[in-house]
């Protein structure tokens, strides 16, 4: 249901279900994710969790996410690494199950937090480099095998484009006629992108949705203090998160940008992020390094494919404000990919200079 059918009684009820000590809540929706249902929850002026309906659809198994938070928390313990604790359900468990109003969890707030959709700051761009490098770089001691796949190949790219050819098949003309040249250009970089060899990547447990607003950073200060938003953490390769963080960094615009001379690459970013990353690179291979301008190209690519598709399909998977809002995604999303793949030289060049010498 829509996020503004629960009533402060209903969101009251689920709450108290939580080992919070009782006394008067207030909630704020939070309405910038695409998937959950998050409400902030005050005490007076004051935040103190966050409480969230995970969407079952999108994550069918919520045993098993659950279970890779809890799995990786236990991993990310560091001076310079904010930890979030989830609030166990009064019977102990790490969500809870409600017959009528489906799956919740309660986590605490981060206090004097914040976190940006982009930035023009380098200082938060390198920031973003060395937090995510630090998340690697804790989890380096995780083993993958033991995270459920909580979306099976979420950034699977010949998957996604078997998703988006059967999603053509069934969409109506109007349809296809008004996405013609996102059609095209998707059609030419799948071909593109299927002809570059990756190869002997070594398997991680990554965050696989490192955009920029699921990182908290200090409200004043701009230092990183932790990744949010674990529920596509599993098993992945570094290029992934390499490139989700690039595509909302390095771009200067909003995801679903419609004016599209305001879409960059910006170096400065691009080269703060990369120098924030640096900080943390003892756990980067070679051949992950070789992957990360795929990474870059691949990631926002994928989001557009995926934002497409949905729009295809009459917008089943994302929440989105208006009828062609996911076409606006896509294509603000391509033309960040086509900025991206004019920068390819300058990317590598960069990434050998910055990460590739060992010392
Ligand atoms: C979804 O709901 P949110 O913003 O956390 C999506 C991500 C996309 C994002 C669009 C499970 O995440 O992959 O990056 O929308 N998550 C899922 O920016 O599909
Ligand atoms: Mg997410």
């Amino acid at each position: 249901m829509a996020i503004e059918k629960y009533t402060p009684n209903i969101v009251n009820k689920l709450l108290a279900r939580f080992r919070v000590p009782e006394m008067e809540y207030h909630f704020e929706p939070l309405t910038q994710g695409l998937i959950n249902d998050t409400f902030l929850i005050l005490h007076g002026d004051g935040p103190l969790y966050i409480l969230q309906r995970i969407n079952h659809t999108v994550f069918p198994n919520v045993e098993g996410l659950m279970g890779n938070i809890q799995n990786a928390f236990s991993h990310l313990h560091s001076t310079s690494y904010t930890e979030i604790e989830l609030v166990p359900t009064k019977e102990g468990r790490a969500f809870l199950e409600h017959s009528e109003h489906g799956f919740w969890r309660v986590m605490t707030y981060i206090s004097n937090s914040t976190a940006y959709d982009i930035t023009q700051e380098t200082g938060v761009a390198k920031e973003a480099g060395r937090i995510i490098g630090e998340f690697h770089l804790l989890l380096k001691a995780a083993d993958p095998s033991k995270y459920v796949d909580t979306i099976p190949d979420f950034h699977n790219l010949e998957k996604r484009s078997l998703q988006f050819t059967r999603a053509l098949k069934k969409a109506k003309n109007g349809k296809t006629d008004l996405a013609k040249e996102a059609i095209a250009f998707a059609n030419k970089t799948l071909k593109k992108l299927s002809e570059i060899p990756v190869t002997d990547l070594p398997l991680r447990v990554c965050h696989n949705d490192t955009k920029l607003n699921n990182i908290l950073f200090s409200k004043n200060g701009n230092k990183a203090l932790c990744l949010i938003d674990l529920d596509t953490l599993m098993q992945g390769y570094f290029h992934y998160d390499f490139g989700d963080a690039v595509r909302t960094i390095a771009n200067t615009a909003a995801e679903d940008e419609q004016e599209h001379s305001k879409i960059t690459f910006n170096k400065p970013l691009f080269e703060a992020f990369i120098d924030g990353l640096a900080l943390n690179k003892p756990f980067l291979q070679q051949t992950e390094l070789d992957a990360l301008v795929m990474g870059a190209i691949l990631m926002p690519f994928l989001h557009g494919l995926r934002a497409l598709t949905d729009f295809l399909n009459n917008n089943i998977y994302y929440k989105v404000a208006y009828e062609n809002q996911n076409l606006d995604r896509c294509r603000s999303l391509f033309n960040f990919t086509e900025k991206v793949l004019c920068e390819e030289d300058y990317m590598r060049k960069t990434i050998i200079e910055k990460l590739a010498a060992i010392d």
